[in-house]
């Protein structure tokens, strides 16, 4: 017999797969520990019981991803390939067994042996590859493909640092390094032998061939390699395992031995070092573009290695040609961040596989496509000339070349309109040139998304107008979402358990069915038991911030919690500016019969980012004078709970009363942890921002507390000159509260530490006119205390914003991508049956 075919008959997909029953699960995990691990039941730590553990769920997913990865060869169908710089997947254990339908029996499982599984499954690191929404949104979108049954990748950074572990110190951020693979990671497959090269630097030569065709090579590069690492992506209940393959880089020089032998083998040693820095670690910024050159490495380093694995599979299975490519690939660009893929699938086409820039073109257009994820001027990607001309030559002619005919088109179109022109280059002029990768991925795509209806009209009418009456068919709108098989299923069992007592489980798959609960909200025991969940999932979070922050909280108390990233357009000042507010009410009215609230923050600042660390410090600074205040006692706490992530969020969002999603008007494209607390019954206050406008047309507007003023009312004010210091002078109780921050109030041995944070809202214009909503928020939040007083009332709405967030489910969002933009059908996995001996 050969090989493959020895191979074929041994194998379990062959015969029949792992056992998922009871016993089966306990012989998989002693023999991961015994022959995995080398321990035994007197040396085996708790950490190699999670990894034992995590290795027999592994097993059973990836028999499941190798018959995924055949079927998609089999059928030979289009495949959709996600490409992000980020990843914000968290762990991994707990939802691979709520995917493969193994939650309850590894439990039992495990409990017979005497482990816990809730406690193993805090043993594992998160994976923090991304910084925020766009690398959480990306991380969902896997979950929802997956589920979906799409043949769909996604491609990364194998990042060696995630993103910086935050801890608070005197009330500071303090960051340090997140060495999330020290001990190993059972999820992550190295494939050292799927290898590809990848350019850098050198020079473009161009020459005519022997049939006097022009011919371009880029050489005298040095070159990084490329290693494959895949982590297995579970459908739900349904056998597709999909494949996320992220990067790391190696050094070329492993793999070259004689520039040891004949070269200097320190400078060896050190060359190997610096290319092998390109996967090292995450750049920590959301929202803001530094125009590094390491991170322009990473971008290239990414793009060039996923267009070669994308096409080698296409080859394998396409033979005739590229004509078919955007038949059988798509590409959805994740922001600006990989839209070198434009670039670099020209080179391929043109200089590598011979075919005619037009051609090219068309198959680059069709087979490409733009999320844009943010309006925010700093962080839409510019890269200097000088810049890409250094380390991608040929790329930068590339570019400079579908610039050419690009303006060659609108000149001959607008008669030469120099100002439209200019506006709409890819290069923009000045003192150093800059290539604006927006304008190239609209450009190279054949379709522009934003991330919620808002957003995209904000795309279509300013920053990208232009674009959009040239081309109004290539914009379209893909709100997002969110997966409820991690955001409810997994973080919340208590209230889905609820839930499907009374309507089953069809919203695991179907969202939407969540509908089916309205019928309950005004039945008395289904109330109960609503609020009983809530208590609960409160008293968890109430006994980590106990044990974390040393502050007891009351967890009959609103719970009012505001937690993402630290930037100013999110208006965590806002917050705290009410927190003062309500400190100043409870002093001068001691015996009010007010709400009490225990007013929660977490998020990340930027290492770089002066004034958002300054923020953490001043929310830090209000909660130790309002939390050590005995005239306040348990009416009002604040707390910030350090290191927020996707694992804590987990912990903190099912435990909401009030979800804060307050910023400027305008200015979140969409948010989604908006929706995370929606889908686990905490009402929002918000402005009419990003998603927050289509959760107030889902759960309709008594149900949601609304305030500000909204996106044309901001750009009005603004065009009309805003002057906060109007609303200083003219509300006594604001005025009070920016005086006591002034005052150093919250700062007695240092006055004018938060000097800088006044200065932005009064002296610099208040960017993010806080002072201009003020008053509406305040207003906003009373109305929010007193509607929590009525219990009854308020577990209507409670349960009413449950019901209606069907939309805001990823499965609904990858449905919309499939088809108005990948056309993609899904492939049904089918695994072989169980025999009837065991
Ligand atoms: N702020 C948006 C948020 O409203 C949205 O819900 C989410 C998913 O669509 O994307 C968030 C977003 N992140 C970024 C972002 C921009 C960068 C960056 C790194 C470098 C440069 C720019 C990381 C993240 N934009 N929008």
């Amino acid at each position: 017999m050969e090989k493959k075919e020895v191979l074929k008959k041994l194998s379990p997909s062959t015969n029949e797969f792992q056992g998922i029953d009871i016993e089966s699960i306990q012989k998989s995990f002693v023999n991961h520990l015994e022959y995995s691990l080398a321990k035994d039941e007197y040396s085996a730590t708790e950490l190699d019981c999670y990894k034992a553990l995590a290795l027999t769920v592994r097993d059973r997913l990836i028999e499941r991803w190798i018959e995924t990865q055949q079927a998609y060869y089999k059928h030979n169908a289009k495949r959709i390939y996600y490409l992000s710089m980020e990843y914000l997947i968290g762990r991994t254990l707990g939802n691979s067994l709520i995917n493969l339908d193994l939650y309850n029996v590894v439990n039992t499982a495990i409990a017979e042996l005497g482990y816990d599984l809730k406690e193993l499954r805090e043993l594992e690191c998160d994976a923090g590859l991304g910084n925020g929404g766009l690398g959480r949104l990306a991380a969902c979108f896997m979950d929802s493909m997956a589920t979906l049954e799409f043949p769909a990748y996604g491609y990364g950074i194998m990042y060696e640092y995630g993103i910086f572990a935050q801890q608070i110190i005197d009330g500071y951020q303090i960051e340090k390094p997140d060495n999330w693979l020290r001990y190993g990671n059972v999820w992550k497959i190295s494939r050292p032998e799927y290898l590809y090269p990848v350019n850098f630097y050198g020079k473009v030569k161009q020459y005519y061939d022997s049939d006097n065709h022009l011919k371009t090579e880029w050489v005298e590069t040095r070159q990084v390699m490329a290693m494959a690492n895949d982590i297995p992506i579970p459908g739900y209940k349904n056998n597709t395992v999909n494949n996320m393959r992220l990067w790391s880089a190696k050094s070329t020089r492993d793999f070259q031995f004689e520039y040891f032998n004949d070269g200097d083998y320190e400078k060896a040693v050190k060359e190997k070092a610096q290319s092998e820095t390109i996967s090292k670690v995450l750049y920590p910024n959301d929202n803001v573009h530094l125009g590094k050159e390491l991170r322009l490495k990473q971008e290239y380093f990414f793009v060039s290695a996923t267009l070669q694995d994308i096409i080698r599979r296409y080859k394998k299975t396409v033979k005739n040609g590229f004509a078919d490519f955007p038949d059988k690939v798509a590409i959805q660009l994740n922001d600006t961040h990989p839209a070198l893929a434009i670039a670099e699938l020209m080179r391929i086409l043109v200089d590598i596989e011979d075919i005619s820039w037009e051609k090219a073109w068309e198959i680059t257009v069709n087979t490409c496509a733009y999320t844009n994820h943010t309006i925010l001027s700093e962080a839409l990607e510019k890269w200097p000339v000088y810049l890409l001309e250094h380390l991608l030559p040929r790329h930068l002619q590339i570019i400079y070349e579908i610039n050419y005919r690009f303006l060659q088109r609108i000149s001959k179109k607008y008669s030469n309109d120099i100002d439209k022109i200019r506006r709409m280059s890819i290069i923009e002029e000045g003192k150093d040139k800059k290539v604006r990768m927006a304008h190239l991925a609209i450009i190279g795509s054949h379709s522009v998304n934003g991330v919620a209806e808002l957003h995209t009209e904000i795309l279509k009418t300013r920053i990208f107008q232009d674009f959009y009456e040239e081309w109004p068919d290539k914009f379209n709108n893909k709100t997002n979402g969110i997966t409820q098989r991690r955001w409810l299923k997994l973080s919340n069992p208590g209230l889905s358990d609820l839930i499907s007592s009374k309507i089953g489980n069809g919203w695991v798959t179907d969202l939407y069915v969540l509908k089916q609960i309205i019928p309950f909200t005004g039945n008395p025991d289904f109330q109960e038991s609503w609020q009983k969940i809530k208590l609960e999932n409160k008293k968890r979070l109430a006994e980590y911030i106990k044990i974390n922050n040393k502050i007891e909280v009351n967890c009959n108390s609103l719970f009012d919690i505001h937690i993402k990233r630290i930037h100013e357009y999110k208006r965590q000042i806002l917050n705290a500016l009410h927190v003062i507010t309500l400190y100043n009410f409870i002093k001068e009215n001691p015996r009010a019969d007010i709400v009490p609230r225990t007013i929660i923050f977490a998020g990340k600042a930027a290492p770089g980012y002066y004034m958002a660390k300054l923020i953490i410090k001043l929310i830090n600074s209000i909660a130790d004078v309002v939390n050590n205040d005995p005239d306040i006692g348990d009416k009002l706490k604040v707390v910030f709970l350090e290191n927020y992530s996707v694992s804590l969020a987990q912990i903190i969002i099912p435990a909401a009363d009030l979800s804060e999603q307050i910023s400027t008007a305008g200015h979140e494209a969409s948010g989604t942890g908006n929706m995370k607390f929606a889908l686990n019954g905490a009402l929002t206050i918000g402005t009419l921002d990003g998603a927050n406008i289509e959760i107030l047309e889902e759960v309709g507007k008594e149900n949601i507390f609304i305030f500000g003023m909204n996106a044309s009312e901001v750009d009005e004010l603004r065009h009309h000159g805003y002057n906060p210091w109007d609303f200083y002078h003219k509300n006594p109780q604001l005025k009070k509260v920016i005086d006591m921050i002034n005052n150093g109030y919250f700062s007695k041995t240092r006055v004018f530490l938060f000097k800088p944070v006044i200065e932005s809202l009064l002296d610099l214009g208040d960017t993010y006119m806080l002072l201009a909503d003020y008053k509406s928020y305040i207003d906003c939040q009373q109305e929010v205390s007193k509607t929590y007083k009525n219990k009854k009332k308020w577990v209507k709405m409670s349960i009413l914003n449950v019901a209606h967030t069907g939309k805001f489910s990823t499965d609904r969002t990858i449905s919309e991508y499939a088809k108005d933009i990948w056309n993609a059908k899904p492939v049904h996995i089918t695994i072989p049956e169980k025999s009837d001996e065991k």
